[in-house]
């Protein structure tokens, strides 16, 4: 299977997190990339598409802000990671966004999200790798994987959160659209529900976005991934997203079974791209995460997925416990 993934993606290095009421080490640290290159073998370097891809999901205005808000941060005297602590949800309206606080809050749902001086460079390359995955498929490769890093999934059009600034799975299914392709099925097997990619598609009828993921009653993001949440706008979207949360402890066999009927959905929305956000955070020993799946189960469910047929890019999204990620995600890859 070809690999695609730029060394520059390692470059952003948060020092820290918020965590159960102080800082602790920020969890999603480049070591999960040595770890994964170390089990998984050479990769590629993805070509570099440019930003188009990327506008054609995010807002240029959001683009523009990643892009300076480093710079606006050091010149407003900050030593440290630039880190939002104010957000326009009460009275929400729209205001200048001089002030780089104000525009950290106005372009962030949570306060877990550093944008250092690399998140840009990492964060774009991320979005190559995905792009470089995607092409592979659509010209002929069975599968295909991105090492994603910085994640995806959190982030919206407009916004960043979760470790995440660009959404390279929801860029992937656009450029895929873009190339011809149809219909394409998002599957999101990351612990956390994918937020952002919902949000991104939720009104389409031409992406179908399905979740397993911790029930958000309990788990992080919160206020996305209930099962009442089935896609929208006037019509096109509705139906073409599914939402499975699954309780703290879940071992293989009920993942499994969500993800069959995941699978099944897709079936019938018989999509000419399969896109695979794919998290190791669901292993047993994740230091943020409660699920408990076993190294051995992630060829069980990689073979599930390609057992269906459909060309298939693999992304990376989440998963924390570095000692056991490469093992882990060789495995989701030797499944295909
Ligand atoms: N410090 C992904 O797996 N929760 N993102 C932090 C405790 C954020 C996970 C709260 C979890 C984000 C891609
Ligand atoms: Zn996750």
């Amino acid at each position: 299977m070809r690999r695609f993934f730029d060394p520059r993606q390692a470059l952003h290095a948060p020092a820290l997190e918020l965590h159960n009421g102080g800082f602790a080490p920020y969890a999603e640290t480049p070591a999960r990339v040595d770890a994964i290159l170390a089990a998984i073998g050479g990769t590629e370097p993805p070509p570099d598409r440019g930003t188009a891809p990327i506008l054609a999901v995010h807002a240029p205005d959001y683009v523009d802000f990643l892009r300076s808000a480093p710079a606006r941060w050091a010149a407003a005297g900050r030593s440290g990671d630039a880190i939002p602590y104010a957000f326009p949800v009460v009275g929400r309206r729209t205001v200048p966004l001089d002030r780089i606080d104000a525009a950290m809050g106005r372009y962030s749902f949570d306060a877990t999200t550093p944008i250092t001086a690399e998140a840009w460079t990492s964060s774009y390359w991320s979005a190559q790798s995905a792009l470089a995955a995607t092409a592979a498929v659509l010209a002929g490769e069975r599968a295909a994987f991105a090492l994603c890093r910085p994640p995806g999934h959190h982030a919206g059009a407009d916004y960043c959160g979760g470790y995440c600034h660009l959404n390279a799975a929801a860029i992937a299914a656009q450029a895929a659209r873009d190339a011809g392709t149809a219909r394409v099925a998002i599957l999101d097997i990351d612990y956390h529900h994918g937020n952002g990619t919902q949000d991104i598609f939720r009104a389409r009828g031409d992406i179908f976005y399905a979740s397993l993921h911790a029930d958000p009653a309990t788990d992080y993001p919160f206020y996305w991934g209930h099962a009442d949440e089935t896609g929208g706008g006037e019509g096109a979207g509705a139906g073409a997203t599914l939402n499975l949360p699954l309780p703290h402890g879940t071992t293989l066999t009920a993942f499994r079974d969500a993800q069959a009927v995941a699978l099944d959905a897709i079936g019938r929305f018989a999509p000419g791209l399969l896109i695979v956000s794919f998290g190791a955070d669901t292993w047993r020993g994740d230091p943020i995460s409660h699920f408990a799946l076993e190294t051995t189960d992630y060829p069980v469910l990689a073979r599930d997925i390609a057992a269906r047929g459909w060309p298939t890019a693999i992304l990376m999204e989440g998963g924390y416990a570095v000692g056991a990620l490469g093992d882990n995600v060789a495995g989701f890859l030797g499944g295909f």
